[in-house]
């Protein structure tokens, strides 16, 4: 009985707050353009593989977009929207549109502003990056863009394919991060840009716990896409900023890559 109770009570610690992870989107339907034209961007801080509520992001810390190696800030596109997940009130999110019109890697990053997760009274800021192409000509896809932390992907992160594997490396300060757990999830809804909102209806299987990987030596993760769809990782706490207004920061590095069937 003892020990049952005390496997419980673990099981409760580890499970505080919601079981489901939060997870930084930075979202754009199409990743391997054809054509030029004006590429729509949604910033929603969500829970995209339970499909559930949507959570207010504050007002994001930095925005850019990396292509060639040449750096250009997007925070003052940015607009302020309401974003309606399955669950729960719309909450504040960011949408913009960014032109694409010469061939090559596009490097979209994301500080977003630290969220207070009051269930574990922690801060928590998932730097995010999402990466497109035009014209199938790849410029620089597996190349860092100097964020605090980041995952650099070591597979050409839009096109992946479904019943292969992808491998990541986690970047702390520039420096590879060894043993550091990564979620990984999928968006498991429709996600329409126009009504700035998560379908209802969710589409696949939600695992029974969350899927986690932990970085080597190297700081690199190998993830088997098991299905197609927009997958994420979420590498947790490789920051290396650990306080924000007198309380702990989970300050993680998110990526999200696109896998289809060949
Ligand atoms: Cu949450």
């Amino acid at each position: 009985m003892k020990t049952t109770a005390l496997i419980a009570a673990a099981a409760a610690t580890t499970l505080a707050g919601p079981a489901q992870a939060h997870f930084q989107l930075l979202y754009t339907p199409e990743v391997m353009l054809e054509q030029p034209g004006d590429v729509p961007l949604a910033l929603v801080f969500g829970h995209p593989m339970e499909n559930t509520n949507a959570m207010d992001m504050g007002v994001p810390e930095d925005f850019f977009v990396v292509f060639k190696g040449k750096q250009t800030d997007l925070k003052d596109s940015l607009e302020a929207v309401q974003w309606s997940g399955a669950s729960g009130e719309p909450a504040g999110a960011y949408t913009t549109t960014y032109k694409v019109r010469r061939n090559g890697d596009y490097i979209f990053a994301l500080v977003p502003a630290p969220y207070m997760e009051g269930a574990e009274d922690i801060y928590i800021q998932q730097i995010t990056k999402t990466i497109l192409n035009k014209g199938a000509m790849p410029t620089g896809w597996s190349e860092p863009v100097g964020l605090p932390t980041e995952i650099v992907p070591m597979d050409k992160p839009y096109q992946v394919f479904a019943g292969g594997t992808f491998t990541g490396q986690l970047l702390s300060d520039g420096e590879p991060a060894a043993g550091v757990e990564c979620e990984v999830e999928y968006i498991n809804s429709d996600v329409d840009m126009a009504a700035k909102a998560f379908s209802k209806e969710t589409k696949g299987p939600v695992p029974p716990t969350a899927i986690a990987t932990i970085t080597d030596a190297n700081g690199l993760f190998t993830f088997g896409i098991p299905r197609p769809g927009t997958w994420g990782f979420a590498c947790l706490g490789s920051g290396p900023v650990k306080e924000h207004e007198g309380k702990a920061l989970s300050q993680d590095a998110v990526l999200w890559i696109h896998a289809t069937e060949l």
